[in-house]
């Protein structure tokens, strides 16, 4: 039998209850655990639910708040924790899974799926969705990238989602993110990429489970949320590049390192409006650029490729994105990955504004020309990266 863990912040009480009622239906499900940021609307409203759940459906909910337990910005990564570390203490559940308090798209089926996936064996499962060309923009140019330029011949490129919040993990795989410091550390959106650097790490199996209907849930309201997460999810991955105990994934002699079982539903199926839209504000985004330069910002830019350099320094004027395609995009991202401090504000705003040339250029270059060629050049662009890396780029630290 398996626990249901929803992590939940500023969301709409009624959204949170559904998924509740939902998940506490489910023949599998013995009970839910919300982890709530602070004691909201949201959090009252699951603490009235608690009985009628309990004596309509034999199943229990337990709302509490998120412990402390990490050391970057407390967010969504000791929600999580707290919820790993209550399985194990409070449970003998064989089996986790979270889901974001958000999804409006969310089904009794997506619990039987992750389930039917632990049945087959795996240890970890992770559902996957069809994006619009332009969504997914941090897995694709920050986790992805990351992982294909430092991790080549591990199969961490090769994870369709490794940022999704939807997933199932087997208890023995909670056991080893319990033990481990690095993972219990990292309170803040990087939490999604150490679950699933270390599951690799660890040889854990992994099976990535296809939801045609997509995640439909909040869209990023502010920007800054988006930078954070941008900030934080590039950060984790330069410290586990850095990490000593991480060496020795590049393998050797050409034989790959870093393997695990990894099994991939096919898209069978990808909904029109998802293939349709390329909801993207192009021209707000353009404004971005030529904003918040200092003269700090200008001399940091002296670390990367001429090219770079001056395409990006070009923005104080007039935007300016023609110069940021895909090899560029890896050659300054090697340079981050060497160059950029942590809790910066300067570093913060040029990581932001290189990414934002990226996801420009990647816009009117690829995703515009539709959905099937913009899934095709993601992918091929990862192992054009994962080989690069290889056969000798970016490999300095
Ligand atoms: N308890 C708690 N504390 N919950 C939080 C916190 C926090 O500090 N911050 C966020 N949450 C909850 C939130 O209520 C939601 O249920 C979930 O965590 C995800 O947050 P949301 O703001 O909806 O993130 P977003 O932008 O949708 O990103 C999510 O999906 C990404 C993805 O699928 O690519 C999030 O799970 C990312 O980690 C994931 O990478
Ligand atoms: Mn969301």
């Amino acid at each position: 039998m398996s626990l249901v863990a929803i992590p939940f912040k500023s969301e709409v009480p009624d959204t949170v209850l559904n998924l509740v009622e939902i998940a506490a239906s489910h023949p599998r499900v013995k009970g839910v655990l919300a982890i709530g940021a602070e004691e909201d609307d949201t959090f009252r409203a699951l603490r009235g639910r608690q009985e009628g759940l309990q004596r309509e459906n034999g199943t229990f909910l337990e709302v509490i708040l998120q412990e402390r337990i990490g050391t970057k910005r407390p967010g969504k990564g000791d929600a999580m924790n707290t919820a790993l570390k209550w399985f194990l203490e409070e449970t003998d559940l064989s089996r986790i899974h979270f889901y974001d308090a958000d999804i409006t798209s969310f089904t009794a089926d997506w619990i039987t799926q992750a389930e039917e996936g632990a049945d087959l064996g795996f240890d970890v499962v992770r559902h996957y969705f069809p994006r619009t060309s332009t969504d997914g923009m941090i897995t694709f140019l920050i986790t992805r990238t990351g992982f294909a330029l430092r991790w080549p011949t591990s199969e961490l490129p090769w994870i369709q989602q490794p940022l999704g919040g939807e997933l199932l993990f087997t208890r023995q795989v909670v056991e080893d993110l319990v033990a481990n410091p690095i993972v219990q550390a990292q309170s803040d959106w990087g939490i999604d990429t150490v679950y699933t650097f270390f599951n690799v790490r660890d040889g854990h199996s992994m099976y990535e489970s296809y939801r045609p209907e997509g995640k439909v849930h909040t869209l990023y309201g502010k920007l800054a949320e988006l930078r954070t997460m941008l900030v934080e999810c590039f950060s984790v991955v330069q410290e586990l590049s850095r990490a000593p105990e991480n060496h020795g994934w590049r393998g050797t002699d050409h034989t790959p390192t870093g393997g695990i079982v990894h099994r991939v539903e096919p898209q069978f199926q990808v909904p029109l409006p998802i293939i349709e839209n390329v909801g993207f504000d192009i021209q707000g985004t353009m404004a971005l650029l030529l904003e918040g330069w200092t003269n700090r910002q200008e001399e940091l830019l002296n670390y990367f490729d001429r090219p770079i350099r001056d395409g990006l320094l070009g923005n104080r004027e007039t935007p300016n994105f023609e110069f940021m395609g895909e090899d560029a995009w890896a050659q300054a991202y090697c340079t981050l990955l060497e160059k950029y401090e942590q809790g910066d504000a300067d570093w913060e705003d040029l990581i932001f504004k290189l990414w934002t040339a990226r996801v420009l250029n990647y816009s009117v270059n690829v995703a515009l020309r539709g959905y099937g060629f913009a899934r095709r050049y993601r992918h091929t662009t990862i192992v054009r990266y994962l080989k690069r890396a290889y056969f000798g780029e970016c490999s300095g630290r």
